[in-house]
């Protein structure tokens, strides 16, 4: 007995290779880059990143859309997303990344990174004096997949770390601190402020000048730093500016931005006490997505239930 047709996957990522990602996921279904027609019913399911509102209107088989990523705000930004589940990326290698960049940019600012390359610049033989990792407090804005893995590696270099999220959920080893009412005790304990929360409406725009004005400046490392890795909109640029021009903030490592790529007119690109990534903290592999996606889109066929799913009305 001929195997039943499998439904197809539309496969629309904006800013990946659609040619890499369509041969990982062509091992296990038919993969198509386009609808071929306004109402398509040979799609059961999308792989979809970044892609123009309306995309996945006419599809009346679809079961499931997976997100070409950890976030889901590209998805949830498209005013006709179906009400079918969404699955997101959860994977290994991309916690690893986000760990990294992590464990990066807190050891740049924490060793002094910004000064000893000032002082090269002027060839200064300058040691200035070192606070030891158990003198700083990191605190995490967003102890999910990512927030908790880089707390974890951040544990074992000796930093001090405090956790923020909606439920408050215990972390071995961080104090964590939950909702708008656990807020001002965090920020007020972090010198280092990571911030790996998802873009929702409860979220947007959060990393402000009040908030920034109520990190603790007066610490081991002559004052606040902000990271942020989670998404441009959480931030608010002319704030992180300000900041650092007032004092508020000592210096900043931004990988995402309201508005990317960076214009080029932007002042972060240029001011000394900023480093810029772009959006390059931790980036989705085919290679290791495409097996298990193939595999959740089996399951669903079979009625069995999905892993990583997004709750729809948290918006992550
Ligand atoms: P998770 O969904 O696993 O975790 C989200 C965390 O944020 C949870 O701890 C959650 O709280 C907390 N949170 C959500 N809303 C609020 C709120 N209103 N107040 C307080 N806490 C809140 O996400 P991941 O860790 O997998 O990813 C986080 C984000 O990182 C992604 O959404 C994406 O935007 C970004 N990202 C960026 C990348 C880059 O290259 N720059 C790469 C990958 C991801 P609770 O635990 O209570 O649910
Ligand atoms: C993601 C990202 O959300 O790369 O995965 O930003």
């Amino acid at each position: 007995m001929q195997a039943p047709v499998k439904g197809r996957v539309l496969l629309s990522v904006a800013g990946f290779d659609p040619q890499h990602w369509r041969k990982r996921l062509s091992a296990g279904r038919e993969v198509v880059l386009d609808r071929e027609r306004p109402v398509d019913t040979s799609i059961h399911y999308a792989v979809v990143w970044n892609r123009h509102p309306g995309l996945l209107v006419g599809l009346p088989n679809l079961k499931a859309v997976f997100s070409g990523g950890a976030g889901v705000d590209h998805l949830f930004a498209d005013p006709d997303l179906p009400d079918v589940p969404i699955v997101r990326v959860v994977a290994d290698n991309l916690t690893q990344y986000m760990t990294e960049y992590v464990v990066w940019r807190v050891l740049d600012h924490h060793r002094q990174g910004f000064l000893y390359r000032a002082q090269q610049r002027r060839k200064a033989w300058i040691e200035p004096p070192q606070p030891a990792a158990n003198r700083v407090s990191v605190g995490i804005m967003g102890m999910g997949e990512l927030g908790r893995a880089a707390a974890r590696a951040l544990l074992t270099l000796g930093f001090r770390v405090n956790g923020w999220s909606r439920s408050g959920a215990p972390v071995e080893g961080v104090d964590v601190y939950g909702g708008s009412a656990g807020l001002d005790a965090f920020l007020g304990a972090t010198d280092i402020l990571v911030v790996l929360l998802p873009l929702t409406p409860a979220t947007t725009g959060i990393v402000d000048h009040v908030l920034l004005s109520k990190l603790r400046r007066d610490n081991a490392l002559g004052g606040a730093v902000l990271i942020n890795a989670g998404r441009g909109l959480l931030q608010n640029s002319a704030d992180i500016l300000r900041a650092l021009d007032d004092g508020v903030l000592k210096e900043a490592s931004l990988d995402v931005f309201e508005s990317e790529p960076l214009p080029e007119t932007s002042r972060l690109w240029t001011h000394e006490r900023v480093f810029v990534t772009p959006h390059a903290a931790a980036a989705s592999d085919p290679d290791h997505l495409a097996t298990f996606m193939l595999e959740q889109m089996d399951a669903c066929d079979r009625s069995e239930p999905l892993r990583n799913l997004v709750d729809r009305k948290a918006g992550y």
